[in-house]
């Protein structure tokens, strides 16, 4: 009878250990160098640190949310998640490398991707929780808190799955024979590729939603070789492909929508540009769906805004295109994970232009990872921030213009 809190205290002292210690970012160069000269002992004992470091950084924070987000049944399922994968990767703290010991610690981790694969979705759910328990009464205190920790639980998320896939990628039962690839890196990325791929499966969507869908223009401009060549970068191809997905969706539905009422017009194609200088690589996707005001951008990278209850499942054609999910900050987060960034840039009434950044140097695209520490925990107890600029708050005629999508497209 006694155990149980005995092994619980003892978990929680080793959760104030390791949340103590920061983690270690790793560069797209590192992880390629890794990859090449894999050693899976080397792997494992750097993660059997660095995962529950990681862990922990994110559970302290899981920790300060404010008790009606915590206490919702969505929020304490994630948190019991957590809690279990890190006594689980913590099991191995001081197991030998032997050859048994590795492969166990590959199927523990393999388990623990997929405890977390719905950790999204369930954190939607719980801010939906959330607002019909305060009746959709959420102060921007709340909402401010509530976006700085998503954009860190997800963020470190992206982070913990990019190390548990590439371990197993490169030692798991399956070793790869994926040809070029390292893990879920491509070290000659063909970023033309990636578009069209992103570009087919989005008008794919927009075909059946819309029955039409606006055609693709690639350019490329490479300031750095020979010109003819296309431009390819070390880069994890599926996140690219995340966030190219999520910006033709929006970009289709813009044009669709705005050129919906004149039936003989013709779509205005979207125009992607691809170019390399020495220190960025952009992609760059123009579309000529109408734009939105500049005040309403950054509206569009808000959790809370895109957070409405999910349609009926039962009619497919019921399903938008875009506008659930967490669409643009997650694809957001997947850049800055390596120090790029998306932006966005409208011009009312014309159209939007959508930037991708990311770094051209491999040893430069650092991961960007949380840190738990004295900084992040005041952000919690933080209440309404007080202005010290002349502006106004503009979030209720985003609002409103936010609902009117909603119902025209539910
Ligand atoms: N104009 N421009 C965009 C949207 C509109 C746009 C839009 C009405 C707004 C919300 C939305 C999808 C599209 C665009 C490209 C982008 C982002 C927004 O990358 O043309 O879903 C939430």
């Amino acid at each position: 009878m006694r155990l149980f809190p005995v092994r619980l205290s003892s978990i929680s002292k080793m959760l104030d250990c390791y949340s103590q210690y920061n983690p270690s970012p790793l560069s797209i160069k590192q992880f390629l160098d890794f990859g090449q000269n894999a050693c899976e002992k080397k792997s494992f004992i750097f993660l059997r640190k660095e995962l529950p470091v990681r862990l922990a950084n994110i559970m302290k924070e899981i920790a300060l949310l404010p008790d009606n987000l915590l206490n919702t049944r969505s929020v304490s399922q994630v948190s019991t998640w957590y809690m279990k994968s890190f006594e689980e990767v913590i099991e191995f703290e001081k197991a030998e490398p032997t050859h048994c010991n590795l492969q166990k610690f590959c199927s523990t981790i393999g388990q623990i991707r997929n405890r977390h694969s719905e950790v999204v979705q369930t954190m939607a759910q719980g801010v939906i929780e959330l607002k019909e328990a305060q009746d959709g009464n959420v102060d921007s205190a709340l909402e401010t808190s509530i976006q700085y920790f998503l954009d860190r639980l997800y963020m470190s998320r992206i982070s913990i799955r990019m190390l548990i896939n590439q371990h197993t990628l490169l030692f798991g039962k399956y070793p790869n024979e994926q040809g070029r690839h390292i893990g879920c890196l491509d070290p000659a990325c063909q970023l033309s590729s990636v578009v069209m791929d992103a570009y087919e499966n989005a008008r794919f969507l927009c075909d059946q939603y819309y029955l039409t869908s606006p055609e693709l223009q690639i350019k490329e401009y490479n300031q750095m070789e020979n010109e003819t060549l296309p431009i390819r970068t070390v880069y994890v191809p599926s996140h690219l492909y995340h966030m190219l997905f999520e910006l033709f969706k929006n970009s289709m539905r813009a044009v669709v929508e705005r050129h919906d009422q004149d039936k003989c017009d013709i779509l205005p194609p979207i125009e992607v540009m691809i170019v390399r200088g020495k220190e960025d690589i952009c992609v760059k996707i123009s579309d000529q769906g109408g734009g939105i005001p500049r005040s309403q951008t950054d509206q569009l990278f808000k959790y809370m805004y895109s957070t409405a209850p999910q349609p009926s499942k039962s009619d497919l054609h019921t399903v938008p295109l875009a506008g659930y999910g967490y669409g643009l900050p997650i694809s957001r987060l997947y850049a800055r994970y390596f120090h790029g960034d998306i932006v966005l840039l409208s011009c009312e009434g014309f159209g939007t232009d959508a930037i991708i950044y990311m770094k051209a140097l491999s040893d430069e695209a650092n991961e960007l990872l949380p840190i738990f520490n004295k900084t992040s925990s005041k952000f919690y107890r933080a209440t309404v921030p007080t202005g010290d600029w002349s502006n106004q708050k503009f979030s209720n005629r985003w609002r409103y213009l936010y609902s009117q999508f909603q119902t025209k497209n539910d």
